[in-house]
């Protein structure tokens, strides 16, 4: 008998509302997608995802990045809060702090996030806003690992969802959010299951 194979350990990071978190817990509950939630992190004491986590029964920390003097204060301070959960992935999953080249490099390979636009187009914030102003037909949401250049890293997967003529910011920013929910626990499970071939 061969002895059953742990699951992935997932650290999820957060900055707000977490949807993105909820999907990936939602299909982890229902089998859908085969890893263990270890923990739930923020970096902001008032993000709404946080309770979500807590009543699912996750482990959930704050490490509130106005305490610190220095971006490489708050990223060893991140770093040291999941290294205690030795997650095989983290989770960018709207969260909107840059790190640091020493914190990306530390998770090299291991750390994923999900970005609301068809890299290469419109890294950084403000894309749906953006992808309206340039006249784009198409837009959608990429999974992508983390390289210290901002959403620059290799694409996992992508999603595409049509621009409507009568869009604005907001409603083209709610279908793509619909997509992110499928996309970003697909993501996940792909990389799961080629690292137990
Ligand atoms: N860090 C590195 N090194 N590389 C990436 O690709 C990263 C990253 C950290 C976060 C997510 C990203 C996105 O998907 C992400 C990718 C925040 C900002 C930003 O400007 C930009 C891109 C992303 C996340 N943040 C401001 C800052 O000064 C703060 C904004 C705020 O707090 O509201 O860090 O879009
Ligand atoms: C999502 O649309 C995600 O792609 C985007 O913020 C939203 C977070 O929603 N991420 C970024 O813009 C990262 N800078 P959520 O908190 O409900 O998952």
């Amino acid at each position: 008998m061969t002895e059953p194979r742990s699951k992935a350990r997932l650290v999820i990071l957060i900055s707000g509302r977490g949807s993105n978190m909820r999907s990936i817990v939602e299909a982890a509950s229902k089998n859908e997608l085969a890893v263990d939630i270890a923990a739930v992190i923020s970096n902001r004491p008032d993000a709404a995802g946080l309770e979500f986590a807590q009543q699912a029964g996750i482990n959930t920390e704050v490490i509130d990045h106005k305490q610190f003097d220095s971006r490489e204060r708050f990223d060893s301070a991140m770093a040291e809060a999941i290294d205690a959960y030795q997650p095989d992935f983290v989770i960018l999953a709207g969260f909107m702090r840059i790190l640091t080249a020493d914190f990306v490099e530390h998770y090299s390979g291991r750390l994923l996030n999900i970005h609301p636009s068809l890299l290469p187009k419109f890294k950084g914030l403000h894309t749906h806003e953006r992808a309206i102003e340039a006249g784009e037909t198409e837009h959608g949401a990429s999974v992508h690992f983390v390289t210290a250049e901002l959403d620059d890293g290799p694409v996992i997967l992508q999603a595409r969802v049509p621009v409507l003529p009568d869009d604005d910011a907001d409603t083209l920013a709610a279908r793509v959010l619909e997509q992110e929910h499928l996309l970003y626990p697909a993501a996940i499970q792909k990389l799961v299951s080629q690292q137990t071939e």
